[in-house]
């Protein structure tokens, strides 16, 4: 479903260490080249009560959460980041690329911690009213290889301490979601060298602009 406001709504999923973060700041200035007026942010987290509730999640002390509080902290900083943020930006006709959004929820508090589909979509509803991104890129890389490329990170949160199965539920939910939806994912191969994923990335961008009626710059 696409949403009603002028600026195109862009997020960024995947496993650890498949390159997130790296892709959204290629994404940003490929846009900003375009003279595409763009921000960034992530969840959980962007805002100031969203980054606090991002504290709280992802501290490694925190190990007698529940599944529930998790999904409900992680939906708690989506409102405010929503209603902060996102809307006010696209409402203005900015172009906003989130790292991370609610296809999170369903693959790490869903399909690996085990919360019912159907609970996850009451939250998705209350919480966004119909607002979906315009478009999600998942980079699909192997757990190994994603674990090899944050190895030398050092300190873990309190998702990395999970084992190998918690994140092969996640990467399997991802690329079923997008199996079900293609006309909103785009599935990337994020194993291959950074200037062939960020080739991918470009295609489809280029597509968005155009759908979008922004002409592209060579
Ligand atoms: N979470 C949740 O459970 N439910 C929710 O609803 C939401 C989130 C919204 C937030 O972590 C945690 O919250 C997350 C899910 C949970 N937990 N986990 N795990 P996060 O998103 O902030 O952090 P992350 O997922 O752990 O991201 P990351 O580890 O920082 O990975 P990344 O951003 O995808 O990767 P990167 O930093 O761009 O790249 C990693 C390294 O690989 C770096 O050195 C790059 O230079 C290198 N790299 C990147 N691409 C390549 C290629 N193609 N080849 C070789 N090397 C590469």
């Amino acid at each position: 479903m696409k949403h009603k406001y002028l600026g195109k709504f862009i997020t960024l999923e995947g496993t650890e260490g498949a390159g997130k973060s790296t892709n959204l700041k290629f994404m940003e200035s490929w846009l900003k080249a375009q003279d595409i007026e763009v921000i960034t942010t992530r969840e959980p987290g962007g805002t100031d009560i969203s980054e606090a509730v991002r504290a709280i999640l992802l501290d490694n002390n925190n190990t007698a959460m529940t599944a529930e509080t998790e999904l409900l902290l992680m939906f708690a900083a989506r409102n405010q980041h929503l209603q902060e943020k996102i809307i006010p930006a696209l409402e203005a006709g900015k172009w906003v690329i989130s790292d991370r959004f609610t296809d999170a929820s369903y693959a790490y508090q869903g399909a690996a911690r085990g919360i019912s589909y159907g609970r996850i979509l009451e939250l998705e509803q209350w919480v966004q009213q119909g607002f979906y991104p315009n478009m999600t890129f998942v980079f699909d890389l192997s757990i190994e290889e994603g674990m090899k490329r944050v190895k030398s990170r050092g300190q873990t949160d309190r998702f990395e301490e999970e084992e190998h199965d918690f994140f092969e539920k996640v990467r399997s939910a991802y690329l079923n979601r997008a199996k079900q939806a293609p006309q909103r994912y785009e599935v990337i191969d994020a194993g291959l060298p950074l200037v062939q994923v960020q080739a991918q990335v470009e295609q489809k961008l280029k597509q968005l602009c155009l759908s979008a009626g922004k002409k592209v710059v060579a």
